[in-house]
């Protein structure tokens, strides 16, 4: 599940666009229709050519809706920004993504649109024109699709790239700590209040508890869905509709963050690492004011200047912003410093440390100590991060990677599994060893997504086999085998996969027969049922069902198999199996033409199920004779 934000100047053809790739029209609103302009952001979704589930976040071009634009870009994966072919790039084309850059989203595609209304030569222009704008940007090097909305030219083209883009976007991250920054605020009849948003670092399920924040409400999550279809549990990174009970429509607003009770707090102080963008006119100002934007939220912000005299155009530095009304801030989030009026965006940062603990002294020589360290990650952060990058990991190697001392890593190590950051692989143990199996929380949920995709793939391309060989499985993920087996195990524990002998499986899968197979199936069945100890062969099965389907009926237990020739039915099994006990224990032996008499069968028969009986180790052959082991 992915989600693509639209970027670009006004009137270049973006909402337009996305109701060419998902047919919904992003503009839901009476005056936006009337203008023919988008005012709020709009949302859509589309599946992509390779069955991607993608939601879209449209937002509007007009400069003097810049800020709704800035409550729709936060959690996006992908930028789809569009540039009109025949105006080329325009201020807010710049502004958009000078944002886009800020907030280091690094995955997009440009959409050249309104491709039916320029020659080639123009074209060629602008799309040189449209790269060297992105040079500079984290954008930089992304492809440039010309299309019309009109003639549905380079559709096809922009589809497939955005698969191929978001296909190369690393997994949203769960960090069991769910965040919903609310965007959108309604009720529905019967239901109650519905909040709708893009739900980041944590899973939400029914029924589960939230507290929504700044102002600390208590309410049940009743419901999700996501593309409007109802689901039980929704994941990182996926536009959620949440359905809440206990609070109203007016307790809650845009910006608001839906999270579990316990870890997040608003901050009114909040030091940052933050870049003045080059073209701003002026220097940044110890003092100042401006405005904070944060996900879908805002607040007028001070600016304290910890250690620069003024931060000129282009520069970086640290900044505390007091912030005139409570964010719920994490560390690591990103945000955009504007100007109010004139409308200007000056530049954006990223939280060092949400929780100050006071108002900083200027010019502190232990402060900017003290917020580099932070900025670079405490010891456990370090430690989680190369986790996250890394897959399962020995502890041992970990060190290595991460250069950190084992007396100084054991006991963050140890927390970060008391915690749940961290899973120990092959059972936990009470005190992590170096040479034990680790895994972060997220980089697990990332390779227990992949399994779950390997599978479903496996599955849908051969539906008869019984599951995908473990061997594959292992060579598709490209673990080695003690890790692999570690894997397997967390996976069949946490019901990922059903693991058997030779085969993994979806938990929901099974085999299904067509008609076709079905109508096969009983007909042999029957020819067993009709004569049960001379039983068609193997051979003579798999011309009348087909190997693949014989193999369906062995694993679910509907035939036996007693050698490389010989079936029987289950109850036909069982029953012989206990008939040669008997004569075994009445008579202390039985021999092959014994065994052929009692069942009225050949001799090939009879031997087959000896042979089995020995094999199995029920029975051992003495001489002629077979006698109970
Ligand atoms: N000829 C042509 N016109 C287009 C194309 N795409 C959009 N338009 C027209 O361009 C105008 C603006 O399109 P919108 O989709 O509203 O532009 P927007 O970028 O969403 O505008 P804002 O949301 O206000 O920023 C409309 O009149 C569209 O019909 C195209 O491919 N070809
Ligand atoms: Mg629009």
């Amino acid at each position: 599940m992915r989600v693509i934000g639209t970027a670009g100047h006004v009137d270049h053809g973006k909402s337009t666009l996305v109701q060419a790739l998902t047919g919904i029209n992003p503009d839901r609103l009476k005056e936006e229709q009337e203008r023919e302009m988008t005012i709020d952001l709009g949302f859509a979704w589309l599946t992509l050519p390779s069955g991607e589930s993608v939601g879209v976040v449209d937002v509007p071009g007009h400069i003097d809706f810049i800020e709704n634009m800035l409550a729709g870009v936060g959690g996006i994966d992908a930028a789809l920004l569009v540039v009109a072919a025949d105006e080329g790039v325009m201020p807010q084309t710049r502004e958009h993504l000078a944002i886009l850059d800020l907030l280091k989203v690094s995955n997009g595609v440009v959409a050249l649109t309104k491709r039916d209304l320029v020659d080639d030569d123009w074209l060629e222009l602008v799309m040189a024109d449209v790269s060297a704008t992105l040079e500079s940007t984290s954008l930089a090097g992304i492809a440039v699709i010309p299309v019309s909305a009109r003639t549905r030219a380079g559709i096809p083209q922009l589809l497939a790239e955005l698969d191929r883009v978001l296909a190369a976007c690393p997994p949203r991250p769960d960090r069991g700590r769910p965040r919903l920054g609310v965007d959108r605020v309604f009720t529905v009849a019967g239901f109650g209040t519905v909040v709708t948003g893009t739900l980041i670092d944590g899973a939400l399920a029914q029924g589960q508890e939230v507290m929504i924040l700044p102002r600390g409400l208590t309410a049940r999550v009743r419901g999700l869905q996501t593309h409007k279809k109802k689901i039980e549990r929704a994941a990182p990174g996926s536009r959620v509709a949440v359905n809440l009970s206990g609070v109203d429509l007016t307790d809650v607003r845009r910006g608001d963050t839906v999270t579990t009770p316990g870890w997040l707090a608003p901050t009114l102080l909040v030091d940052t690492r933050f870049e003045l963008l080059g073209d701003v006119a002026r220097p940044l100002r110890h003092n100042s004011q401006v405005k904070f934007f944060h996900g879908a939220t805002e607040a007028t912000a001070q600016v304290r200047l910890l250690g620069d005299e003024q931060l000129a155009p282009g520069a970086e530095g640290w900044v505390q912003f007091r912030l005139a009304e409570p964010l719920n801030l994490v560390k690591g989030d990103r945000f955009i410093a504007r100007l109010p009026s004139p409308s200007l965006t000056l530049g954006g940062g990223v939280v060092v440390d949400a929780h100050p603990t006071h108002r900083h002294r200027r010019f502190k020589s232990q402060v900017i100590a003290h917020l580099e360290t932070l900025a670079q990650g405490s010891p456990s952060e370090i430690l989680l991060q190369a986790l996250d990058a890394a897959g399962p990991m020995v502890v041992a190697e970990l060190l290595k990677k991460t250069n950190m001392a084992a007396d100084a890593a054991m006991p963050l190590l140890n927390e970060l599994v008391a915690s749940g950051d961290v899973l120990a692989l092959g059972g936990s143990p009470a005190q992590l060893q170096s040479n034990q199996a680790i895994i972060s929380r997220a980089a697990w949920s990332s390779l227990s997504s992949r399994i779950a995709g390997e599978l479903l793939t496996f599955h849908t391309t051969y539906p008869l086999r019984l599951g995908m060989p473990r061997e594959e499985l292992k060579s598709k993920l490209g673990l080695a085998p003690k890790p692999f087996n570690e894997v397997m195990a967390l996976a069949a524990s946490s019901g990922v996969l059903v693991e058997s002998a030779a085969f993994v499986r979806a938990p929901d899968f099974a085999v299904t027969l067509t008609p076709d197979q079905q109508r096969a199936v009983d007909s042999l069945l029957a020819r067993f049922r009709g004569a049960p100890y001379a039983t068609p062969s193997i051979k003579e099965a798999e011309a009348a069902i087909g190997a693949d389907v014989l193999a369906v009926l062995l694993e679910q237990g509907k035939l036996v198999k007693v050698s490389d020739e010989v079936l029987f039915l289950p109850q036909t099994y069982a029953a012989m199996v206990e008939r040669v006990k008997e004569h075994i224990q009445k008579n202390s032996n039985i021999t092959v033409a014994q065994v052929r008499d009692l069942f009225d069968t050949s001799r090939k028969y009879a031997l087959a199920l000896l042979e089995h009986l020995d094999a199995k180790g029920v029975t051992k052959r003495v001489g002629d004779e077979r006698v109970l082991r």
